[in-house]
């Protein structure tokens, strides 16, 4: 059912009546009576979500189509994680990226979106979409096109400029969300209504609810009829349901801004066993029943990796940091507030490929997320989530438990090193179980006293005690539903666990060497099945067994219950892929995608990276055969009715060129500085004011920033003509802005008069630059090269910070100077439609397309390679040919270019230089070999073609008078290759040159 926007304005939505209102007008329904009129397919109480019926732990992960430009490999990753048993993805889209040029939503090849959410789909994955218009997320502008640096208005405001500046975006971006709600056989349950509407500066209105119930009204306009749902950057009760105009159907604070919040550890990876004191979140339970009682509580995004900026530690640090025991000690604290839609951010960060990033990072945005940048799935963060996702997944009286309030301490346990959390339901209750100090790293001793259906019992009942190791937290059930049975009481934590036939199987684990106890209600006596070392005994009317965990897997039997006793280490290696209605049980290989029946054959899709044997626990009856990624195995049947087989691990040779010995061909990319250089065909630099607020009033005869000229991408060009009034001008002031780690190189005719390299702080930079002796009354040109990090974000509603110009600010000089500028060739109409609006910038080669697949190498020379790079400071563009062949359709071989130092540092000792990377005609790095710190730039299949032909451009930047060369760069592969069960790559359409009319 389609609804009309009369029809969404009579319910009391609609721009009309918001502009004419100032308060609710009476007569007019609450959003939430409109919620219920609107659809019954996604609804919620103050416990959960209901989706068609069913109360769901929404358990999700960040992941941005813009940051994986092969659409292809959408599914890849939205398998991965579904196979973390995560149901749920929430998506940014960037608004700058889609419209690069005002009225122009432009949304094709790898920037069309459509097929990412059919991809969810196909995965069984719901998603959250979170369009903005703002976004944060480290992207250029937040989100924001640079065209809006034009726009007068207060950014995130109820200016009017920038309200009709959004309609364009939202109307389009509205409209496939729309047609992919649940309540269209889609997979969207949620939308997002902007991003972190927080904080403001001093002298606007905020918060302005005007503005959010516009943007309200686009949505619901564009047909948008799930639940709107916002992201409080604090406990602020912003826009919350109840609060009136602008008010969302649910809110959730992320609650930044107490540092014990949503992203608890920060984001300074420098020192990854270091955990600050006083950050884990204790009052998450309190703030939401403030703020926002009649609502489940979400979680839109917590904490589950790290930005890292220019200079930073690099991503692997970050990945230690938020690691698997962050994931135990802070998500089950999550748990213990009774969390019940949790998203991660990211679960896959991805790649700033073509300058989506903004100045405050890099080219990776790997973010140190549970799924690597190159997709592999190695990280012990991952296994953790996994076992933790697939319990929640088998705990639906989680849903209706009720969270505590507050940590008690002595009530649950003895130690009062530990507190204990209760979560109690009639359904099964929770006791999270963590340190005190949760920095805390020692070994402590505890034991249990829970309420239970047989009334207080002390655990372990058989003696000895349990123990919390380290920087760990542990779920312990009590009367949790299994199949048919019932744990009165379990220690060992719960994977999962499934009925298939009459059997259930329940998986649990523990941390190394740790005591452990079960209780099953009833009086079925317990055996062992495999293994040894359980004791078992009968016990308040339940049978009661008790281990220490040991890496040889164990299995008894209590009734109908099988449960398999593992370490958490081994339990890594276990997947339940959905089957039918429930899940089936499978040990061994990296990745399990999917499993599915047909006829007699049960088909697993899955991946390897070593000699693995698989073992399938529940085979469904019926089944006769076993299939791997379509290969039939020879499978064995153990006692206990489970199949073995064995998977040989044999990669092939994998043959990547070497490119320290490949033909490279060359050409000058800064001919502008060369005598004959004729620049009659730039824009003129020709504005006398400038519309950007934020870099008025002008403080140069001429606006000198990119945005006046629709330049908002990549760097810019300038030049600067001139008749030297009298020789003893010798100084030259320039200010100039390119964001954080930017650099910029100032050329007088053809000689360098001066670089600032940039350093990983400076976002601009003053320089007076020496000239050397000029001769009156004669013709003199500047060169000036800036780089452009990306726009800034716009965190502040009010500050305007994505209005931060780019190029230049200010300048002395004694001669009047004539402008010209460029940037991408063709500004906001530019050139490559389908690689979008942000992927190049000012360089020659960049103009011209020479980036792109096939140039003309006649234009190019042979002879010279990056690794002799260049005598005197200038930009040459070196590119090489080859072609692969590799067996893509079955493996999964993830390949890196990678900038090897003459030292170990991730800064290079050599004079400075930057590069970018062209492959394919995607820019896929922006190396700064002085400040850093990322050296290896992980490429997609898809991008690279695997079967067929490959261009590779590297940029060289020498920023020293004396030139610069790379020390080296070369392919590595960055992740074992993996017997894959993922769809073949299509490689992302990669148009090649052809010649631009009209490129200067
Ligand atoms: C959060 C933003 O919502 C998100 O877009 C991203 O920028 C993230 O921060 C950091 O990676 S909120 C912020 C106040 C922590």
């Amino acid at each position: 059912m389609r609804f009309t926007s009369r029809l969404l304005a009579l319910l009391g939505g609609g721009t009309a009546a918001v502009h004419a209102l100032s308060g609710r007008p009476s007569g007019l329904l609450r959003p939430s009576e409109r919620r219920e009129l609107l659809q019954d397919v996604v609804t919620f109480d103050n416990d959960s979500l209901i989706i068609n019926g069913e109360r769901l732990f929404i358990y999700s992960g960040e992941f941005h189509p813009f940051r994986l430009p092969v659409p292809s490999l959408w599914l890849d990753v939205f398998q991965k994680i579904k196979a973390l048993g995560l149901n749920t993805v929430s998506f940014y889209l960037h608004w700058g990226l889609l419209e690069g040029k005002s009225g122009d939503f432009h949304a094709e090849g790898p920037l069309a979106f459509e097929p990412f959410i059919q991809a969810a789909q196909e995965a069984g994955i719901y998603l959250i979409a979170r369009p903005g218009p703002y976004i944060n997320a480290e992207a250029t502008g937040g989100g924001f096109p640079g065209w809006l640096q034009r726009i007068e208005g207060k950014l995130r405001t109820n200016a009017t400029d920038f309200l009709d500046a959004t309609n364009n975006y939202m109307a389009n971006v509205g409209a496939v969300i729309a047609k992919y709600q649940i309540t269209n056989g889609g997979p969207i349950i949620l939308v997002q209504v902007e991003n972190e509407y927080t904080e403001a500066v001093s002298g606007v209105v905020f918060p302005n609810g005007y503005y959010m119930q516009y943007i309200e009204d686009q949505l619901h306009e564009a047909g948008i009829i799930v639940p709107l749902v916002n992201n409080d950057a604090g406990p602020e009760g912003n826009n919350a349901p109840g609060t009136g105009i602008g008010e969302v159907d649910i809110y959730r604070a992320i609650a930044y801004n107490r540092y014990s919040d949503s992203y608890p550890l920060g984001f300074d990876c420098a020192n990854p066993a270091t955990w600050p004191s006083g950050s884990i979140p204790t009052a998450f339970r309190q703030d939401h029943l403030k703020d926002s009682p009649d609502t489940p509580y979400l979680i839109n995004e917590f904490q589950a990796g790290s930005f890292d900026p220019p200079g930073g530690v690099g991503f692997e640090k970050c990945a230690d940091l938020l690691n698997m025991e962050f994931e135990r000690v802070f998500y089950k604290n999550n748990y213990a507030a009774g969390v019940t839609l949790f998203s991660l951010y990211m679960i896959f960060g991805g790649t700033n490929w073509g300058n989506i990033g903004h100045p405050g990072g890099y080219t990776s945005y790997d973010y140190g997320a549970a799924i690597k940048e190159n997709r592999a799935v190695d990280r012990e963060k991952y296994s953790e989530l996994k076992l933790e996702a697939n319990f929640l997944k088998v705990s639906p009286g989680y849903l209706t438990a009720v969270a505590a309030t507050n940590y008690t301490v002595g009530v649950y346990n003895t130690n009062s090193d530990i507190v204990t959390t209760p979560v109690l339901g009639s359904n099964g209750s929770f006791f999270v179980v963590r340190h005190a100090d949760y920095t805390s790293e020692a070994s402590s001793n505890y034991t249990l006293n829970l309420p239970t259906s047989a009334g207080d019992i002390s655990i372990p009942q058989l003696g000895g005690s349990l123990t919390l190791n380290g920087r760990d937290s542990k779920v312990h059930v009590t009367d949790y539903p299994v199949g048919s049975s019932k744990l009165l009481y379990s220690t060992a934590e719960i994977f999962t666990w499934q009925t298939v036939a009459n059997e259930t199987v329940l998986v649990v684990y523990g941390g190394p060497n740790e005591l452990h106890e079960l209780a099953v209600v009833g009086s079925a006596t317990g055996s062992i099945v495999e293994g040894d070392g359980i004791t078992f005994q009968s016990q308040n009317g339940s049978t009661v067994a008790q281990w220490t965990t040991s890496t040889t897997r164990r299995i008894v039997q209590i009734g109908g219950l099988y449960i398999y006793i593992l370490d958490r280490n081994s339990a890594y290696n276990y997947w339940a892929p959905e089957l039918g209605s429930g899940a089936i049980i499978v040990n061994g290989p990296y990745l399990v995608r999917n499993a599915s029946v047909d006829g007699s054959t049960l088909s697993l899709s899955a991946d390897f990276n070593k000699t693995t044997t698989i073992e399938v626990i529940g085979v469904p009856s019926g089944v006769t055969s076993l299939q791997v990624n379509g290969q039939t195995l020879n499978a064995s049947a153990n006692a206990q009715g489970s199949w073995t087989a064995s998977i040989a691990y044999s990669p092939p040779t994998l043959d990547v060129p070497d490119l320290s010995t490949a033909t490279w061909y060359t050409i000058d990319s800064l001919p502008e500085i060369t005598a004959a250089y004729d620049d009659s065909l730039w824009p003129n630099a020709n504005h006398t004011n400038t519309s950007n607020p934020i870099g008025s009033p002008l403080k140069t005869p001429v606006s000198l920033y990119g945005s006046d000229y629709g330049f908002n991408t990549g760097s810019l060009l300038f030049r600067g003509h001139f008749t030297a009034s009298d020789a003893t001008a010798s100084t030259l002031y320039l200010s100039t802005q390119g964001g954080e780690a930017y650099a910029a190189s100032v050329w007088l005719n053809d000689t360098l008069i001066g670089s600032w390299a940039g350093n990983s702080v400076a976002a601009s930079y003053n320089q007076n630059l020496t000239l050397p002796a000029l001769t009156a009354d004669a013709a003199y040109v500047f060169t000036i090269l800036i780089d452009n990090m990306g726009l800034d974000e716009n965190y502040d509603v009010g500050a305007d910070e994505a209005k931060d110009p780019r190029g230049i600010l200010d300048y002395t000089f004694a001669s009047d100077i004539t402008w010209k500028i460029t940037g991408n060739f063709g500004g906001e109409d530019y050139a490559d439609r389908l690689r979008g609006p942000l992927n190049e910038g000012a360089l020659f080669i960049e103009r011209q397309g020479y980036h792109q697949p096939d140039p003309p190498l006649s234009a190019f020379t042979t002879g010279t390679s990056p690794f002799e790079g260049l005598s005197a400071a200038g930009v040459a563009y070196y590119v090489t040919n080859f072609t692969l062949a590799l067996p893509s359709d079955e493996w999964d071989i993830p390949l890196s270019l990678v900038f090897t130092n003459s030292s170990s540092s991730t800064v290079a000792a050599t004079a400075p230089y930057r590069s970018l990377i062209y492959v394919n005609g995607y820019q896929f790095g922006r190396y700064t070999s002085n400040v850093g710190p990322q050296t290896e730039f992980p490429i997609p299949e898809g991008v690279l073609n695997y079967n067929g032909e490959n261009w590779l451009g590297v940029t060289l930047w020498a920023l020293d008078s004396d030139g610069a060369s790379v020390p080296a760069l070369n392919w590595t592969i960055g992740a074992t290759p993996a017997w894959t069960g993922r769809e073949p790559v299509t490689a992302v359409e990669q148009p090649a040159w052809t010649e631009r009319v009209g490129a200067y």
